[in-house]
């Protein structure tokens, strides 16, 4: 078709068909664009037949090939009342978000979010899990726990990972999943002035985010600050409520309520936090434990201390990789919590949530019994359980926590990150010191609040000192033309916000040198960014309209952005194809069904590779739609 419409074109008929007419006649590249769908699909399955997904070459392989079995489901016509059950969603919908609230209020039983496929699979699987596998299991959620709180899906390290890995969108993601399950309520991790990413962003970029997030189909934020520091929570909280969202602020938990010897974090401390974020108008409140250290017994305090002091539900999130969470959620309830965050069986455990499947029936027959079915998380533990080995390539190896959780206070999300970047580094025999040095780190920047992103700064630092054999204290009098990690500058230099009562001063003094450190709010100083140039950027980046969507991602992730953009020009929407092939490709015979929209199902067959030509590619053959294609791949091997 590209042929024939520049053989029409009347310029080309004049003989002056030149690279310069396609560059002014965007036109032209419509009907290809179209016509090429099926061409880029192809295009990069060879590619990947010939030279491997770079996501998982050198990687374990995964050797499961069939899908995941999903749960038989009845059609809508068969439902009660033809229709889905209610859940959240409807609530919200219906009642808006304080009625809502006044609905949790009322509930009995502890109510659940589901992490599977947002913090379980960034805790266990380094946030490989695609789109793909989450939409085969999401009508089954829909049908069968409506019950749920809500399903946390999106946000924290989802959002660039989608892109920067996995070659898909991350608003597709949340799109789809939204009309999949249209009647429980979404939710995100919202790392407040940082939105989805690692620094601040100008308050312009995170009231577009949130804009966008709503209208994709967001329902409840999570919003935290990584210091705590309330006045970085502003713009975000006031953003959610401004779109219409549920707005769940977050106390970052911390420390230790139990240890006499650690009165920086205290009750008064946290309750402080709370009537504050509950006076700025958030719907619910988060207590967000993300390296599992909240104990029983400090659950049972703290809970108790906040069901006094304020009216808004609490919702509980903590990692189980003490082992132990189980038994503080189980307290909490004790206490009259609201919402534990928990992840199905085969996502659930170590660094990753509380296993949702027995804590639902650690519960049955109490006083909080909660409403979902043994069997219905059975079967969609049992997906899972399956979808799991597709991810193979991405299990890290158990690191079962010591006493020295409590000490390092690392999260959940970095406990395993950290370790690969050391073992990168030839670290990982020193993987004891290295936890020491992140506490050495942790004290002499004053204890701190560790999550996203002042977390990286203290992992960094102690990998920092461990490869130059330094101790925490020797930073002190160090040589002063020591090069600290960039992530370490921007910390201590206020741009990731103050902790309470502020980095010590000498701290500054060594590792900023001359620079002054920002002690007010970044956003404040930061200008707006130019959303009309990031559109038309995006726009000329991708093809596509301008569009805010596309502004706001570029303007997270310029980088990431681009590279995803380049990667969907070449080989159009990966998301739709199954899991084994986009790892590895096709096994020469099989065939593989790819829908490319609603009702447009491509039947790919890939045949053979040919031997190599002298420019060094190979033809790989396949038949589409039992027409015979080929295409050309460069043998980079
Ligand atoms: C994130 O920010 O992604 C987290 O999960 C922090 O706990
Ligand atoms: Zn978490």
């Amino acid at each position: 078709p590209f042929l024939i419409k520049m053989i029409n074109y009347p310029a080309f008929l004049a003989g002056e068909a030149t690279t310069r007419l396609i560059d002014q006649t965007p036109s032209l590249f419509e009907l290809p664009r179209r016509r090429d769908r099926a061409s880029k699909l192809l295009a990069f399955l060879g590619e990947t037949i010939v030279n491997g997904n770079p996501l998982v070459v050198g990687r374990p392989v995964a050797t499961r090939r069939e899908p995941a079995p999903v749960p038989q489901l009845k059609k809508l016509a068969e439902l009660p009342g033809k229709q889905l059950p209610e859940g959240t969603k409807d609530i919200f919908r219906r009642e808006g978000a304080e009625g809502l609230v006044k609905w949790v209020q009322n509930q009995k039983g502890l109510l659940f979010t589901d992490t599977t496929m947002r913090d379980a699979h960034q805790s266990l699987l380094a946030t490989r899990v695609r789109t793909f596998d989450m939409l085969q299991i999401a009508p089954a959620y829909a049908q069968l726990t409506p019950q749920l709180f809500s399903l946390e899906m999106w946000g924290g390290a989802t959002f660039d990972t989608t892109m920067r890995f996995l070659k898909e969108s991350p608003w597709q993601r949340l799109a789809d999943l939204r009309e999949q399950v249209p009647n429980i309520l979404t939710q995100m991790l919202l790392r407040a002035s940082n939105a989805v990413g690692y620094t601040n962003y100008p308050d312009n970029v995170v009231r577009l985010f949130v804009r966008e997030a709503v209208q994709a189909g967001m329902d409840v934020f999570r919003v935290f600050d990584a210091l705590n520091w309330l006045e970085n929570m502003n713009v975000a909280m006031d953003a959610v409520l401004a779109e219409g969202g549920i707005c769940e602020a977050s106390i970052c938990y911390t420390g230790d309520l139990q240890n006499p010897r650690r009165t920086k974090y205290d009750i008064k401390y946290y309750v402080e936090l709370a009537k504050q974020l509950e006076k700025r108008g958030a719907h619910l409140l988060a207590i967000k434990d993300m390296a599992g250290l909240c104990k029983p017994a400090a659950a049972v305090q703290l809970i108790r201390a906040l069901r006094e002091e304020i009216g808004i539900p609490i919702h509980f999130h903590t990692h189980d990789t003490a082992g132990i969470q189980a038994a503080t959620i189980l307290a909490a309830a004790g206490e009259g919590l609201q919402i534990a965050d928990a992840a199905l069986a085969p996502l659930s455990g170590g660094t990753s949530q509380v296993n949702l499947n027995t804590l639902v029936e650690a519960l049955r027959d109490t006083d909080r019994e909660s409403s979902l079915s043994t069997e219905a998380l059975t079967q969609l533990a049992t997906y899972w359980q399956a979808a799991r080995e597709f991810y193979l390539p991405f299990e890290s190896s158990v690191l079962p926590a010591t006493g020295d959780l409590y000490e390092h206070e690392m999260p959940g999300g970095q406990y395993t990150n950290l370790y690969q970047q050391a073992r990168a580094l030839g670290l990982s025999d020193r993987w004891a010191e290295v936890c020491k040095a992140y506490a050495g780190v942790n004290r002499l920047f004053g204890d701190i609040v560790k999550v996203t992103p002042t977390s990286k700064a203290v992992g960094d630092m102690a990998l920092f000192l461990v490869a130059n054999e330094m101790s925490a204290e020797d930073v002190l009098t160090a040589d002063k033309s020591l090069a600290y990690p960039a992530s370490v500058i921007d910390l201590i230099g206020g741009r990731m916000g103050q902790p309470p009562g502020g980095f010590p001063d000498e701290v500054i003094k060594i590792i900023l040198g001359d620079q002054k450190p920002v002690l007010n709010r970044p956003g404040d100083s930061m200008p707006d960014a130019d959303v009309a140039a990031a559109r038309a950027a995006a726009a000329k980046l991708t093809g596509d309209p301008e569009n805010d969507r596309a502004a706001v991602t570029h303007l997270l992730y310029p980088k990431v952005f681009e590279d995803f953009a380049k990667h969907r020009n070449t080989y159009g929407d990966v998301d739709h194809i199954p899991t084994p092939n986009f790892f590895y490709g096709q096994e020469p015979g099989e065939e593989i069904a790819v829908d490319i929209e609603p009702g447009k199902r491509l039947i790919v067959k890939f045949l053979a590779v040919g031997v190599p030509h002298p420019d060094g590619t190979r033809t790989v053959f396949f038949e589409l739609n039992g027409q015979p294609r080929e295409v050309s791949i460069l043998d980079k091997s």
